[in-house]
């Protein structure tokens, strides 16, 4: 093709679609970015001789027809698609409707949501016809390179031979022809940074609630529920430092709200303390970006503390998150993820709480060698350690290792329509669902605190633990409905599904009118507790203990129409005995000099409302479940 011919346009696709889950679905900018830079200078700027790269804009929903009318008025253009879990589906549906107005253009379509397996990726493209080529893996060489193959042939006809490109799949004339495996480049100077070529300049990419930037790639794990960009199991290449340090300059300017770091361990190197520093003073320049949200390094070390220290002097980060996934040895193996040691996560833990930040986790429901039993003795171990944690459900990514043909045999997995495993050889699909029972009840009664402090007591004065507790109550309120009829309701109205195509994790959620039967009748819900503990245990809890616990209970679950501040006296001096439990490193057993709450003379608790707003409804959505912030009012107690 001659340069005096008319440039081929080249579109990025960026479709975004704002998600009310809080997190932010902004298409996949960064990536774009990324390819369309190198683009632009491969081998001294050839392909702009021959090229339009049109300008990359974020668009919303309602102006995705920009495409459409394009398509319909250029001439045969490259299109490019980015897919991952959250634009898939509209990738797609774009694509084919780009295809049918426009069947002579070329559409390539990358990303970590792009199968990659052999016959997955064949019947991929099987599916979609109106996809050319698929691209694995890393993707600015090989898109540089099915440009340039067009650049060399002069019929003016996009759908060439590519079969010297590594790393693609594509049409040919005779049927599908699968290229080698690409190898990653190491060094990753000659990438050069979407930011700072100005592919982000484009208003649209003002004020967007996060913005994702590399300062690094690889992974030396291989978690095989993960496919880290297909960057897993790969040694660490970084990008330059004074080129990230500009980056984060920009990612302030443009007001971006949170800055993602795409780090698979941030906080490995030396120079991520100069990073953080960066973000620290990139925020207090701007007043952006106000988060700061990274994968962490597994293995605790002064480093990452220091790091923490950084972020949390300018409320960066107000919890720390450990991705713990489960400490369950079976599942750790099954996954592969026994190299990352749970005594580890000890240590980052005192790290945490040692910058005084509250710490949160992500468990995954749903992983192969994963049982009922693990998940309780899990989602006790952060009880014991008064960590929250959210849990999500185990999606199988199709680049995933989880997804190769013989490990999915091997485990059994069975996914549902929207791809989340709902068994494998260690759980049935009636035992994933008791999983997911038993982490909203979690979420109930501990992370929201509706008996988190009764059942500390419980736990500690008479070793009954949290989650064994929660686990039988659940099984009894089923068996014996009449007598514990609100726990009846509240399994089956309140700790229910919800829709988990949009969010992917188990979410509670109510409207006023759902919850009344608890949250207004309080007093006889606490009864049917105190029964329940007495007819399952045999404990007779003293008049003075029940009265303290409910009382203390009661005042700090929000009721409609609570006049706050409220002064409550206790029996026992319920504070004093948490200061304690706060002190106490791990609750798995009982500390030397441990004070019973009996022993404690009586006290006083006083409630406050959070953020000085007055209740007037029970409304619950909970996608931040990192914390009891929001439900529980604020006291001497929280934590
Ligand atoms: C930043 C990030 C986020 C951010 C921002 C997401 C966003 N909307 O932009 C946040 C924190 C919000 C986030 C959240 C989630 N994320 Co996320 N996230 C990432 C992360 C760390 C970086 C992605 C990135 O920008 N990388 C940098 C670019 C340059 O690299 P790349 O993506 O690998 O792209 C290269 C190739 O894939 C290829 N390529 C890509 N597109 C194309 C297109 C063409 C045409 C070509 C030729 C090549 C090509 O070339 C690129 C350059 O080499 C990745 C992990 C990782 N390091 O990749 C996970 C990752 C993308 N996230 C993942 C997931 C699962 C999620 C969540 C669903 C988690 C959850 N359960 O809540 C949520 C969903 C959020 C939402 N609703 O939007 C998965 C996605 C898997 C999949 N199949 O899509 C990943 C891969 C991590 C993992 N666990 O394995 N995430
Ligand atoms: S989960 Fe984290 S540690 Fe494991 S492979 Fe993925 S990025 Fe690496």
């Amino acid at each position: 093709m001659p340069p005096n011919k008319q440039k081929i346009n080249v579109y990025p696709v960026l479709v975004s679609r704002r998600d009310d889950s809080g997190l932010f679905a902004d298409g996949a900018g960064l990536p774009m970015g990324a390819l369309i830079s190198y683009a632009k200078v491969y081998k001294d700027k050839l392909l702009g001789k021959y090229f339009e790269f049109n300008r990359l804009v974020n668009r919303q929903e309602k102006d995705w027809c920009f495409y459409l009318a394009e398509a319909e008025k250029t001439p045969p253009a490259v299109w490019l698609f980015s897919s991952y879990m959250w634009n898939h589906k509209d990738n797609m549906l774009l694509a084919r409707a780009i295809k049918e107005k426009s069947p002579q253009s070329l559409i390539i379509a990358g990303g970590p949501h792009i199968p990659a397996y052999l016959e997955q990726s064949r019947e991929f493209l099987e599916q979609h016809a109106f996809i050319d080529i698929s691209v694995r893996g890393e993707g600015e060489v090989t898109l540089a390179e099915i440009l340039e193959t067009l650049v060399n042939d002069r019929s003016g006809n996009l759908h060439l031979n590519f079969s010297h490109i590594n790393g693609i799949t594509f049409r040919a004339i005779n049927g599908l022809i699968r290229t080698a495996d690409r190898v990653r480049n190491r060094n990753l100077d000659i990438f050069p940074s979407p930011y700072l070529t100005g592919e982000f300049d484009h208003e649209s990419f003002n004020d967007l609630p996060g913005m994702a930037l590399e300062t690094n790639r690889g992974c030396p794990f291989g978690c095989t529920f993960c496919d880290w960009g297909s960057a897993t199991l790969q040694k660490f290449s970084l990008f330059d430092l004074e080129r990230v340090k500009k980056e984060i300059d920009i990612i302030g300017q443009k007001r971006a709200q949170s800055i993602y770091l795409t780090d698979s361990n941030f906080g490995v190197f030396e120079r991520d303390i100069e990073i953080a520093y960066t973000v620290a003073e990139t925020k207090k320049k701007y007043g952006f970006p106000k988060k700061f949200g990274s994968s962490f390094a597994k293995n605790a070390s002064p480093r990452l503390a220091e790091i923490i220290k950084i972020l949390k002097s300018v409320n960066l980060m107000d919890y720390g998150l450990i991705s713990i996934q489960t400490t369950d040895s079976d599942t750790l193996s099954a996954i592969n993820r026994s190299n990352i040691k749970n005594n580890k996560y000890d240590q980052l833990i005192d790290i945490f709480k040692k910058e005084g930040l509250r710490l949160s986790s992500e468990l995954l429901i749903g992983l192969p060698g994963q049982t009922v039993r693990s998940h309780k003795e899990d989602l006790q171990f952060f009880i014991d350690r008064k960590l929250m944690t959210i849990a999500y459900n185990t999606a199988v990514m199709p680049n995933a290792p989880m997804n190769e043909p013989e490990y999915r045999k091997k485990y059994k997995i069975v996914t549902d329509e929207n791809d989340y495993v709902v068994s494998t050889s260690t759980f049935t699909k009636d035992e994933y669902d008791e999983m997911f029972q038993l982490y909203l009840a979690f979420q109930f009664f501990y992370v929201l605190g509706t008996l988190k402090y009764f059942l500390y007591c419980l736990q500690m004065d008479h070793s009954i633990r949290m989650m064994d507790f929660i686990e039988e109550l659940l099984k009894q309120s089923q068996q014996c409905k009449d007598k514990y009829p609100l726990n009846f309701r509240l399994k089956n109205e309140l700790l229910k599904k919800i829709d988990m195509k949009r969010v992917g994790m188990p979410v509670l959620h109510w409207k006023t009118e759902d919850c009344d039967f608890i949250f207004n009748h309080l007093d006889d819900y606490y009864k049917e507790i105190i029964l329940f503990t007495e007819n399952q245990y045999g404990i007779h809890l003293r008049p003075s203990e029940i009265n303290t616990l409910i009382v203390a209970q009661k005042a700090i679950m929000p009721t409609i129409g609570k006049a706050v501040p409220l002064s409550v006296d206790l029996d026992h001096d319920l504070v004093g005995y948490f200061e304690q439990i706060k002190k106490t490193k791990h609750l798995d057993s009982k500390p030397a000099g441990f004070r019973t709450l009996v022993d404690f003379p009586r006290g006083q608790l006083t409630v406050r409302l959070l953020k000085n707003k007055t209740i007037d409804n029970l409304n619950l959505v909970r996608y931040d479940q990192h914390s009891n912030s929001g439900w529980e009012l604020k006291s001497a107690l929280r934590f």
